[in-house]
């Protein structure tokens, strides 16, 4: 009973500890990019998607202009929308995140366009994610990899 409670406690301490890590990795001037996740993808599939909550703690507007990780490729920023009952996409040029704001990239919504997978995304694995912003430059993260049918970012 001792020994489980130990380790336990050891557990929580490391996940502190590599939350503490990511927050360091995430965070470059007023960006914080937290929560990020990608579906994962069997071998032989070649496109996923990507997404985050990008914060704007700061009094200006910052842009992401571009994503990039060795889980693909080639990485883009695209937008879903419905069109007559139709769900399409388009790339966005360069994604605003407004001051004080923040911007959701989630399914349905904005979301990096994951192309040309050199192999498998295996559900409970994680990817490097860079993202590169006007004003605060780089910034990498490990994005969780989810299951194929998630709707959202596996806890
Ligand atoms: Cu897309």
């Amino acid at each position: 009973m001792r020994g489980r409670t130990n380790g336990m406690f050891r557990t929580k301490l490391l996940a502190v500890g590599i939350l503490a890590l990511v927050a360091v990795d995430a965070r470059a001037a007023d960006i914080a990019v937290k929560d990020a996740w990608v579906r994962g993808a069997p071998t032989g599939i070649k496109v996923s998607a990507g997404y985050a909550r990008i914060e704007n703690a700061g009094p200006v507007a910052d842009r992401l202009l571009s994503v990039s990780t060795p889980a693909a490729g080639d990485a883009s920023v695209h937008e879903s929308s419905e069109k007559e009952g139709m769900m399409s996409m388009e790339p966005v040029e360069a994604l605003t995140i407004p001051p004080k704001g923040a911007v959701e990239l989630k399914p349905g919504s904005y979301h990096i366009m994951l192309m040309r997978l050199p192999g498998a995304l295996a559900p409970g694995g994680t990817v490097p994610m860079e993202f590169t912003f006007e004003r605060a430059g780089k910034i990498t993260v490990d994005a969780k990899i989810a299951p194929l049918s998630a709707k959202e970012m596996p806890r």
